[in-house]
């Protein structure tokens, strides 16, 4: 795999489409943004059925001590490094084209810069009706979020492939906008989303559209009470030189490796690092005299 990855590189160039002006406006101001559109409804079926192929069991529970999170069942959740990107072809196929997608790339350029790759996922969130929510975190916990000179800078960002829509009073993705930004811890009756509900928005969007936030940005599950089932692909992508889950591959390249496209294949590389890092060498003998 060492050859493969010396020979994988991703750079922004001049032709690198980053995201609109309009977009970076609402991504700082609200810590996440609704792209329309961005899967075809040819691989939106096909990754339906590859999820309809497979046993999913019941995850683990993530609402906590709240009681106006918790729901009658538990959800489903299918959170491997791999596991969707190995499925047998052509079910693996949109899997593989969401983990660098054409119509998602330009965001993580602008908010996580050159050097941008999966940090853990893909993951999925099923959930049919009267599944329970999950506590809201984020802001303070998991990654940091800032705009200097004219960027915006982040940590861990999460891009949501809706398998399915999520529209008004159905549960599901919600977020606290703004808060990437906020000074002060989120009260945990608020967290619990016991509190202040108001602040708390409920995404809707619908299938093929990604949803993207910022990890900073607090946000949660709300109870499923959709009649259809839901389901959200979690890709979490992180700056080159971040990690919050370990990130890259962990092990020997996967069989798919050479299927890949360069750009998928960057998706997935090594784990953090910063490229420009000086090699170590015999003749470092440290800091240059700068008095000198
Ligand atoms: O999409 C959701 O329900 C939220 C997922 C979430 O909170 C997370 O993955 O950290």
């Amino acid at each position: 795999m060492s050859d493969a990855l010396a020979n994988t590189s991703r750079s922004i160039t001049e032709d690198t489409i980053e995201m609109s002006s309009d977009e970076k406006f609402l991504f700082d101001l609200t810590g996440y943004l609704v792209v329309k559109n961005v899967v075809s409804p040819d691989q939106l079926k096909l990754a339906n059925e590859a999820i309809d192929s497979l046993e999913l069991s019941q995850s683990p529970e993530y609402f906590g001590d709240s009681q106006t999170l918790k729901g009658e069942n538990s959800s489903t959740r299918l959170g491997s490094t791999t596991g969707l990107l190995d499925l047998s072809k052509p079910h693996c196929d949109p899997f593989r084209e969401m983990l660098a997608h054409p119509k998602t790339t330009p965001h993580l350029n602008t908010i996580l810069g050159e050097g941008w790759r999966l940090d853990h996922g893909p993951g999925l969130i099923a959930m049919d009706k009267g599944c329970s929510g999950g506590m809201l975190h984020g802001n303070f916990d998991n990654a940091p979020y800032f705009y200097r000179e004219g960027k915006i800078f982040t940590g861990l960002c999460v891009i949501e492939y809706l398998l399915a829509d999520e529209g008004p009073g159905d549960g599901g993705i919600s977020v606290v906008a703004g808060s990437h930004k906020a000074n002060l811890k989120c009260p945990q009756k608020m967290l619990r989303w016991e509190q202040y509900q108001e602040f708390v928005t409920e995404v809707h969007a619908e299938a093929g559209d990604a949803v993207i936030f910022a990890e900073a940005c607090t946000h949660g599950t709300l109870p499923w009470t959709g009649d259809h089932q839901r389901r959200a692909i979690l890709y979490k992508y992180n700056a080159g030189h971040m990690s919050w889950g370990g990130g890259g591959l962990g092990g020997p390249a996967p069989d798919y490796w050479d299927d890949l496209t360069e750009a998928q294949q960057a998706a997935l590389l090594l784990p953090s690092h910063h490229s420009r890092r000086p090699k170590a060498s015999n003749d470092y003998h440290g800091l240059p005299d700068v008095a000198g």
